[in-house]
């Protein structure tokens, strides 16, 4: 079957949506560092309607740190692939076109600083995923035993690490006397944009302490909340896709109608425009990034790991459930009561809106999909709602359960008795912990005591870990589903 190009676009149905701008005039005025799903779903999106509003600053360049893979699905289409948006009976599919080159960073990783250094670049933005910024979860310091940062620590030559890009192309565009960059994190971190600038800052001074305070001086790293449930892409959609539309799309992503960015007003130099292109530019994102971590993603693991160990392989079977759906309340409940939402932010309404989304079928989004890297997500997911609620003496039963299920997780077999991969940066030593420790409650407090996790203030505090201790050892002897519907039996 022939595949998706430029060459290819005029023999899609008539349905499907084309860029509406020639894609020869576009200039590459963003270099997106980790161009996986999320980015070609969200903030892609985002900049083919700004080029396809008449302005042709705000084509992107997109490196992937590590495989091939998108390289490989979108270069032979000239960059081109479709954006399949589903919710019960709507399907619409884009064309997006902003996508201009992809690199391969260790393939050719002064390419990647050269975009960064390049004139006409204006903004960065970056979905490395959490544990890309390789700072230490519980210091926030660069882990400069990893190796890849030691690399970067010690040359820049061919960096290896965001971090590490950043600080090479930082450190070519202010020796070519250009301007600064604006540099976006777009990952579920809280306060990114800070944590990418003390990460980008630690490399830079330790080469150059000049270079490290003109990107003080100059740069901005605005602080951000990003919001659209992209799940992995299938087989079986890009055979569905080939069906509808006649031609071949290996780089099909398929995502949910809603859509939301929000991004600190701090900008280093010119940007599209934003409001027009409906993001939110506000001076303080903090609110709304909490409430999106601990409503929407809090939640989301929470189902992914009570619904998976249960046996339920997807998100709305788990929002379907009757049992899981009432504990969704109880922990949102408990959650909602530690946020100081923004002006015109209704939490009931929000809510509201999440269930309808999660409930969202034809998203088939996988409960192991959102169980990957717990340790990286559960802080600000769970862990920070707790320590709210233990400072206001409020009880944590839902937040101590789902605490337990990403322990209970790290057996590496459900209820069910399949067994799954635990896909996490510390799956080794949870394993290690889990081997030594075959009582259920030696086990639960084996696993509060990794630091990398659990701030001492709580491993420490009997009010978090008895409760989730008991949550432990209920799930383990009674499963996930009895475990669920003891909390909402509290209230
Ligand atoms: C999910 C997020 O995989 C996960 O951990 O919770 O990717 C979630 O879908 C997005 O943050 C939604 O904006």
């Amino acid at each position: 079957m022939i595949r998706l190009s430029p060459e290819t676009l005029d023999r899609l149905p008539a349905e499907v949506t084309r860029p509406a701008y020639d894609r020869t005039t576009i200039r590459t005025g963003v270099v997106h560092l980790g161009i996986g799903a999320f980015h070609r779903a969200h903030q892609a999106d985002v900049f083919d309607r700004a080029l396809a509003a008449g302005d042709p600053r705000w084509g992107v360049l997109g490196a992937s740190l590590r495989s091939p893979g998108v390289r490989d699905q979108l270069v032979p289409q000239g960059g081109l692939y479709s954006l399949v948006v589903r919710d019960g009976e709507r399907l619409e599919t884009r064309i997006v076109g902003a996508v201009r080159q992809v690199l391969v960073a260790p393939e050719r990783p002064s390419a990647v600083v050269a975009a960064l250094a390049a004139p006409e670049t204006h903004l960065v933005t970056l979905t490395v995923t959490e544990k890309g910024y390789r700072l230490d979860p519980a210091s926030g310091a660069l882990i400069e035993s990893d190796p890849e940062v030691a690399a970067d620590l010690s040359s820049l030559a061919a960096p290896r690490t965001a971090p590490g890009f950043l600080a090479a192309g930082l450190a070519q565009r202010r020796a070519r006397g250009l301007g600064p960059l604006t540099v976006i994190s777009c990952d579920n971190l809280p306060h990114n944009g800070a944590r990418v600038r003390d990460a980008v800052l630690a490399v830079a001074r330790r080469h150059d302490p000049d270079l490290a305070d003109w990107i003080e001086g100059t740069c901005a790293f605005p602080q951000t909340m990003i919001d659209r449930i992209v799940p992995a892409t299938t087989p079986q959609d890009r055979r569905e896709l080939a069906a509808r539309l006649g031609v071949d799309d290996h780089g099909v992503i398929k995502t949910e109608p809603f859509t939301q960015w929000v991004i600190e007003d701090r900008f280093a130099g010119p940007r599209p425009d934003f409001e027009g292109l409906g993001v939110q530019i506000t001076s303080a994102v903090g609110p709304y990034e909490d409430a999106k971590l601990r409503l929407l993603n809090g939640a989301h693991s929470a189902m992914a790991y009570l619904g998976g160990l249960a046996g339920l392989g997807f998100v709305h079977q788990v929002a379907a459930d009757p049992v899981f759906s009432v504990f969704v309340e109880r922990l949102w409940d408990e959650a909602a009561a530690t946020l100081d939402p923004p002006a015109g932010l209704d939490l009931s309404v929000y809510r509201r809106a999440l269930k309808a989304r999660f409930a969202n079928a034809a998203l088939e989004h996988r409960t192991h999909q959102i169980a990957m890297d717990g340790s990286q997500k559960l802080p600000q997911r769970l862990l920070a709602g707790a320590v709210t609620r233990l400072d206001r003496g409020l009880p944590i039963a839902a937040l101590a359960l789902a605490v337990a299920a990403w322990m209970r997780w790290q057996d590496g077999v459900d209820e069910t008795g399949a067994a799954h991969v635990v896909d996490d940066p510390l799956a080794a030593e949870t394993a290690r912990l889990v081997a030594h420790t075959p009582d259920p409650l030696e086990r639960a407090a084996a696993l509060l005591s990794l630091e990398a996790v659990f701030p001492r203030r709580l491993a420490t505090d009997p009010r978090f870990t008895v409760p989730v201790i008991a949550a432990y050892v209920r799930l383990s002897q009674s499963g996930a589903r009895a475990a669920a519907s003891f909390v909402g039996s509290l209230s």
